[in-house]
């Protein structure tokens, strides 16, 4: 018999207001730095102030636990001492840290967990990140685990890889479990060194575009990426064996091993060498408080990511074109990992309302899609609250 079994009704121990302890736990945005993060290089994340409200209590078992969704009106239940099996969609973000928490040796009790969101799912400001890190810090804290924050970030990157099947970085978990309010982090995927810089936008703010499309093939295109990457490392190791990532690759030797590559694997390699010098300049533009030059970086990271890096879509394009010449618009690209999702803009304030209006209806004579527009702040990282 499975292991997993769904329901729909919410379980009367999940209608009281009686918890333990609330995790809130965020989505997170990404200035520049895009598909960079697993290939050792840079990135600048920030946690939003839009989250995932998680509330945990022990049940008083040894090994039942119950989730529930307040937004998908459906809930599971499992025993912690059986084997974990694959669920449905997003039960599989939750199994994959319980399964890491027990590959860990440790030793979590029954719980129960009610599930609350704020975060649209699937726009690409990483709801899956999101939900990961507050299910690792919830079993964490409720049960004196001891797990340090970057362990958290760590476990719930593995349990997205292993259980999940995305290949994905450590971004969006560091993101959401490591930031500071008010400030962007400059984050160096290498080694994990990270330096915050105050979110200092002027008279600007940033504006989340959702384009209401999620391209089918996106896990399986997004795998294909990183895998191009490494194939092209290998290719390069046979001559050079101590480059093991592209963070070690120069622009020079790139161009030594144009005919030796495929054309696709050297224009991955290209991006991926031009956005981190982009994510350099654009700290020390955003330290400067030049916003206009750090604006041009943001759309040559999308021209980047649309022409060498084939992460885009004719929606997302759409968009960043739409926000060109507009001089009140200093920069906009696609975020996250792509073929849909949200444009990320920095937009003067006072003509926020206007242009979601004006684009919102492009958008609409364009494709017969509704746009959704989020504002968003640079918000903190993980926080506990023990009720
Ligand atoms: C997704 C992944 F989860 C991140 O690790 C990162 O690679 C991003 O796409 C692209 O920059 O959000």
């Amino acid at each position: 018999m499975t292991n997993i079994r769904s329901f729909s009704i919410k379980p009367e121990a999940l209608k009281s207001d009686e918890f333990d302890l609330t995790v809130e736990s965020p989505g997170r945005i990404n200035l520049i730095g895009e598909h960079t993060d697993y290939n050792n290089g840079y990135v600048m994340p920030t946690a939003i102030d839009k989250k995932i409200i998680l509330r945990f209590k022990r049940n008083g078992t040894k090994n039942f636990c119950r989730f529930y969704s307040e937004i998908f009106n459906t809930g599971f239940e499992f025993q912690l001492d059986k084997p974990i099996e694959k669920g449905k969609g997003w039960e599989n973000y939750i199994l994959g840290v319980v399964q890491e928490i027990i590959n860990k040796d440790l030793k979590p009790e029954g719980f129960d967990c009610l599930i609350e969101s704020k975060l649209p799912v699937g726009a690409g400001i990483s709801s899956s990140a999101a939900l990961e890190c507050g299910v690792a810090s919830g079993i964490n804290a409720l049960f004196d685990l001891g797990l340090t924050d970057l362990e958290i970030v760590k476990l719930s990157q593995k349990a997205e890889n292993d259980f999940v099947g995305s290949n994905c970085g450590i971004m969006d978990q560091f993101a959401s479990v490591m930031s500071k309010k008010g400030t962007i982090i400059k984050l160096d995927c290498l080694n994990l060194e990270s330096e915050y810089i105050p979110a200092d936008f002027k008279n600007c703010k940033l504006l989340l575009l959702n384009t209401n499309v999620s391209h089918n093939l996106a896990d399986s295109d997004y795998n294909s990426r990183r895998e191009e990457c490494e194939a092209a490392i290998k290719i390069i190791q046979k001559e050079f064996p101590k480059i093991v990532s592209l963070r070690d690759l120069s622009f020079e030797i790139l161009k030594n091993f144009k005919n030796k590559l495929s054309a696709r694997m050297y224009d991955r390699c290209l991006y991926v060498l031009k956005e981190n010098e982009r994510v350099l300049a654009a700290a020390s533009e955003l330290k400067s408080g030049n916003l206009k030059s750090f604006g041009e970086l943001m759309y040559a990271s999308h021209e980047g990511l649309q022409n060498l890096y084939e992460v885009s879509c004719k929606e997302l394009d759409f968009l960043v074109d739409h926000s060109r010449n507009k001089n009140f618009i200093y920069g906009s690209r696609m975020m996250g990992g792509g073929f849909g999702g949200c444009t990320i803009n920095l937009i003067e304030e006072d003509r926020i309302d206007s242009y979601i209006q004006e684009v919102s209806e492009a958008y609409f004579r364009e494709f017969e899609i509704k746009l959704d527009a989020i504002s968003v702040l640079p918000g903190q990282g993980t926080q506990i609250l023990k009720n």
